[in-house]
């Protein structure tokens, strides 16, 4: 008996990946450095033991999978890739595919897919999102390489993958970094959903001196309007957790300093690098730094942390303003999210499909959303579309958002409370709404200091001031 497919690496991601492909039929291969893994995994399998066939050396795997072979690699993202690529390549034959499942960062992806090719063998790079829970029963997969061979493995990702209302959230994105690339921007635009929830959590805590548990109750409530989504339902779960020792609200015992493994921050730099905006983003990234910076903020806190003035009951319309806030921001964030992957996707010649990449989203990853049906709605009627802000469904939507936003982030400004990425996505707005900006300032100010000279509203050409 031959496997359908091999898959490496058999840690959370890899393990649950390997299970969740048995349940849906296919024969998996699999193999980990450390081998006692493979048989632990075996053992705990349960019935889908019996298609799994467990390899103890890489070298087996060409006896053990069907060509032309699918040889899934799930194990930790970086050199450990590059390693299994060079001891696997040598005992493989010509047409096989090579896929990196973690989460690479594309640059690393479009080196691999060059490399792998070269040595006649194809590479995939595909972004798998939704954690454990994802892996064993439905991630969301964003795959980039060559088409040939995503159309090879294309049945066991649609298999595997989550469904939103019937509809399989995998799907192709482009060539080389393209799957990866995706995978990235999903998390910035995670960054910056997780960052705006967490503010509006501040106000109601900080600002009202709402409960953890009353705070649940809200977001509970939220859960069933225009923000329904996973990220509102786990907030709502986290808020209403005690903690067994203190029996106090969990989240007070927690170290609020908080980590990151590279993802938002590729975000951040991509855009910069594109000439993108993507502030909210970069507020989300910068704001987990901050956080992180626990002794510095203890100083500050000694010279200007006087405490806010409390905002009083958290009225049934101070809530209200607030949901507008919260879905102003976000419509915000994935307005910047989407336009660094629509200029990723003209600067590397991938062709997004971006009403895919929203439809894929929907379900199985962590920024899952009813939201995005509306997203890839905009896509649908207008491909080409700019930005989602000048979509009519979305902008009236921000338009209706927009004076609670404003109020909630002025607000906050007045009484010292920090919303670093609402208030980022908020300048953002009125930035790109400026028929005219100050910029002309600063090109008489780059004219002096560095005859960069300036162009004139009146006339072509290129002229300098008489400073
Ligand atoms: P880890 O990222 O913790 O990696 C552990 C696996 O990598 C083990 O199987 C380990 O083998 C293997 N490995 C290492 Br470490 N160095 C190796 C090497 N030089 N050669 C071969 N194998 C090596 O596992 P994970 O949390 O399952 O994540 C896997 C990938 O999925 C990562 O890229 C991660 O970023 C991504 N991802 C994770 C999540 C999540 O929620 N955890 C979500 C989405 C994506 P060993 O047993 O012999 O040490």
């Amino acid at each position: 008996k031959q496997a359908d497919i091999a898959v490496i690496g058999m840690a959370v991601m890899g393990r649950n990946l390997a299970l969740n492909m048995a349940e849906k039929g296919f024969t998996v291969a699999i193999y980990n450095r450390t081998v006692e893994r493979v048989d632990e995994v075996i053992a705990e399998a349960g019935p889908l033991a019996e298609r799994l066939i467990p390899c103890r050396a890489l070298e087996h795997l060409r006896d053990l999978v069907k060509p032309a072979r699918p040889i899934l690699m799930m194990v930790k993202a970086g050199p450990a890739v590059d390693e299994t690529i060079e001891t696997l390549a040598p005992h493989l034959d010509a047409g096989d595919i090579l896929i990196d499942a973690g989460n690479a960062n594309f640059r690393d992806t479009v080196r691999r897919e060059k490399h792998v090719r070269s040595l006649g063998l194809q590479f995939l790079g595909i972004g798998v999102s939704g954690g454990e829970e994802g892996a064993r029963h439905g991630p969301s997969i964003m795959s980039g390489g060559a088409r040939e061979a995503y159309d090879r493995i294309a049945p066991v990702l649609t298999a595997i993958s989550a469904r939103f209302q019937g509809t399989p959230c995998s799907a192709y994105m482009g060539p080389d970094g393209a799957g990866h690339f995706v995978k990235t921007i999903h998390n910035g635009i995670e960054y910056a959903d997780m960052q705006m929830i967490a503010e509006i959590y501040g106000l109601l805590r900080y600002g009202h001196g709402l409960a953890p548990a009353a705070i649940a109750d809200v977001f509970e409530r939220w859960s069933s309007g225009p923000l329904d989504s996973y990220l509102i339902e786990i907030t709502a779960r986290a808020l209403r957790a005690t903690d067994a020792e203190t029996g106090g609200p969990l989240v007070d015992v927690i170290v609020d300093s908080a980590g990151q493994k590279g993802t938002g921050r590729w975000s951040a730099i991509e855009a910069l690098d594109l000439g993108v905006p993507a502030s909210a983003i970069v507020a989300a990234v910068d704001a987990r730094g901050i956080s992180a910076l626990r002794a510095l903020r203890a100083k500050i806190v000694a010279r200007f942390g006087a405490e806010p003035a409390s905002r009083g009951t958290a009225t049934d319309a101070v809530i209200a303003d607030y949901e507008k806030a919260l879905i102003g921001g976000k419509i915000l964030a994935y307005a910047q999210g989407f336009s660094v992957l629509n200029a990723a996707s003209a600067e590397h010649k991938w062709n997004l499909p971006l009403a895919e990449v929203a439809r894929i989203w929907r379900a199985g990853c962590i920024i899952r959303s009813a939201f995005l049906d509306r997203i890839a709605a905009a896509y649908d009627r207008t491909a080409d579309l700019e930005t989602i802000l000048l979509d009519p469904g979305l902008s009236d939507l921000m338009a209706d958002c927009l004076p609670a936003m404003r109020k909630v982030v002025g607000e906050a400004a007045l009484e010292g409370r920090p919303l670093p990425a609402l208030s980022a996505g908020l300048a953002y707005l009125h930035a790109l709404a400026q028929a005219r900006t100050t910029a002309d300032l600063t090109q008489a100010q780059r004219d002096i200091f560095g005859a960069h000279g300036f162009e004139r509203t009146d006339k072509p050409g290129s002229f300098h001031g008489a400073w």
